[in-house]
């Protein structure tokens, strides 16, 4: 058996499974209970299109991740070849800086791992309504004093090479986040917008509102910000529209992303215009190929974890969720 100590490169994508034990897993169906939402968390998320407030991670594992992180970026040449975009500032602003990579799961045991928190996958698979895989994590920080924004957008604008759409975002703050140090802001309800083209991500925070109309643009009066103690989460709808302002306090404001996709996810590239973006993704093989290989390990599987289980506890289901 390799061990992920011994390889040359370490990639943790050879791992589909965790390689620590700083993540406790559910030894029993029972075991997962304490983690599960309830119907009216599942509404709220139904009618919203998110969902705030969930407890992911200890202090300590928050640490933990924060210390893998100060190890990303900078980052040795050798590693960077892990992450599918990597990015010391998306913006091209030297005074607004905005970190974003992604693949940080490949490089780190702590971010590995971190997949496979209980409280995530419990939560996950409940708002995704069925077992699911991972498409994705990523990494966005802004730094004390001159962070930088994420500008308004919906998620699956930038995965249109992907389908169906049956994808779910978990964000999970590794700093306390709040208003003055950038946290990331929900236009409620936007799920229902359909889907918008994309209007970038790190430039003009505003630029999507161009394509908007009166309507949509009234309902910016109405967005909520999403102000969590580190080590807390939100989960958002493919569809809704979020985005976070400058960071000008004298504090960091760090997040980490799960992207989850359905397990019958397929590959749907052929008309996709932004396939520079996708050079240093994992393989996609031709349109409709299944999205199936290390890459996109199974983070979920309903039978096996919930047994009898499962008929008990409640899930959003997908015909409503994706309405
Ligand atoms: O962390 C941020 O400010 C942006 C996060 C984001 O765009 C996402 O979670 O999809």
């Amino acid at each position: 058996m390799t061990s992920a100590d011994n390889l040359e490169v370490n990639d943790l994508a050879n791992f589909g499974k965790p390689v620590t034990e700083m993540f406790k897993q559910p030894q029993s169906p029972e075991e997962w209970e304490q983690y599960a939402l309830t119907e009216e968390q599942l509404e709220f998320f139904q009618e919203y299109g998110f969902l705030s407030g969930i407890k992911i991670l200890t202090g300590e594992q928050v640490n933990w991740l924060n210390e893998e992180l100060a190890e990303f970026n900078p980052i040795d040449k050798e590693r960077k070849k892990l992450f599918y975009h990597y990015e010391s500032n998306e913006s091209e602003d030297p005074n607004r800086v905005l970190f974003h990579a992604i693949g940080g799961w490949r490089a780190a045991k702590g971010f590995h791992d971190l997949l496979w928190a209980p409280a995530y996958r419990m939560a996950a698979y409940q708002l995704m309504g069925g077992s699911f895989k991972l498409f994705h994590d990523q990494l966005f920080c802004k730094p004390s004093k001159h962070g930088g924004v994420v500008a308004w957008h919906q998620d699956f604008s930038y995965w249109t090479f992907t389908k169906p759409m049956n994808h779910l975002t978990c964000w999970i703050g590794l700093d306390n986040a709040n208003d003055d140090n950038g946290c990331l802001y929900y236009i409620p309800g936007s799920h229902k917008w359909g889907l918008l083209p994309v209007t970038g991500l790190a430039g003009d925070m505003d630029a999507v509102q161009k394509i908007l109309n009166q309507e949509q643009l009234a309902s910016f009066n109405k967005r909520k910000a999403n102000e969590l103690p580190k080590g807390y989460a939100s989960f958002h709808h493919p569809l809704t529209l979020h985005g976070s302002y400058a960071n000008t306090s004298d504090r960091s404001r760090r997040a980490v992303v799960i992207n989850a996709m359905g397990p019958n996810t397929v590959s749907n590239i052929a008309n996709y215009d932004r396939l520079d973006a996708l050079k240093h993704f994992p393989p996609l093989g031709k349109d409709g190929q299944l999205l199936e290989s290390k890459f996109f390990p199974l983070l979920f599987d309903a039978d096996k974890e919930l047994g009898s289980l499962k008929k008990t506890i409640p899930i959003l289901a997908k015909t409503k969720r994706n309405n």
